[in-house]
């Protein structure tokens, strides 16, 4: 079987490839939706992940017959209130870089003494504009004073995960995957996969 990811972000690409090895599910290829880049995106205003992920996930797979999965995902800095949240990827404005995100966190918590903060993904799969399921995965860690390490992608050079005593920027692929909010979310996705999903037809 066909999972089409419909995804512009290689980090996100990359952690959903290596969910579906550990997943046991020996007949399932993951491919990016084709044609992705040719496709105007769905506007990612909702309130929550959950409803982001889904507009994402039902929006593209109007433009297959095969079952596609979409995920949303954010940091949530508890001194900023939860910020940038679902409005991660814009934090710094639309458009902005990676770099200047993470700027941008910095200089928000300049002088802060709380640093708590998480990783939130909800993945959601759907097949020809219906959704099919969503799952929600998080990881706590520590906002860090500066950057450290250049693995990963977005905020990982920023976020520290004390069990590890390194941030998400220093890690291999695997080895952030283990435990990262991504991994949570798909690896509770192809669980109920693998009992026994409605995949619908
Ligand atoms: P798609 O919508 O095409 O999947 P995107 O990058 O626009 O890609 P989101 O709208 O879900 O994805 O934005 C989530 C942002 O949150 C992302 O751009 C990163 O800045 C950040 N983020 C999410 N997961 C992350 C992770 O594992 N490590 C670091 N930053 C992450």
């Amino acid at each position: 079987m066909m999972l089409y990811a419909a995804t512009s972000n290689a980090g996100k690409l990359r952690e959903l490839l290596m969910a579906r090895e550990g997943s046991g599910l020996t007949d399932l290829n993951v491919e990016v939706l084709p044609n992705l880049r040719d496709i105007a995106p769905p506007a990612e205003d909702g309130a929550t992940y959950e409803e982001n992920a889904a507009t994402k996930a039902v929006y593209y797979s109007g433009f297959t017959t095969g079952l596609v999965l979409a995920e949303d995902s954010g940091l949530e800095v508890e001194a900023l209130g939860g910020a940038p949240g679902v409005r991660s990827a814009r934090y710094a404005g639309v458009g902005a870089t990676e770099a200047a995100n993470n700027a941008l966190i910095l200089e928000s918590l300049a002088g802060q003494a709380n640093r708590r903060a998480r990783f939130v993904s909800v993945a959601a799969l759907a097949r020809r504009g219906r959704l099919i399921q969503s799952v929600r995965g998080e990881v706590s860690g520590l906002i860090l004073t500066e950057l450290r390490g250049d693995r990963g992608f977005g905020y990982d050079p920023l976020f520290f995960y004390e069990p590890f005593a390194c941030s998400f920027g220093e890690l291999t692929p695997e080895r952030k995957f283990e435990v990262s909010h991504r991994g949570n979310a798909l690896r509770a996705l192809f669980r109920e996969w693998s009992g026994g999903l409605d995949l619908g037809h």
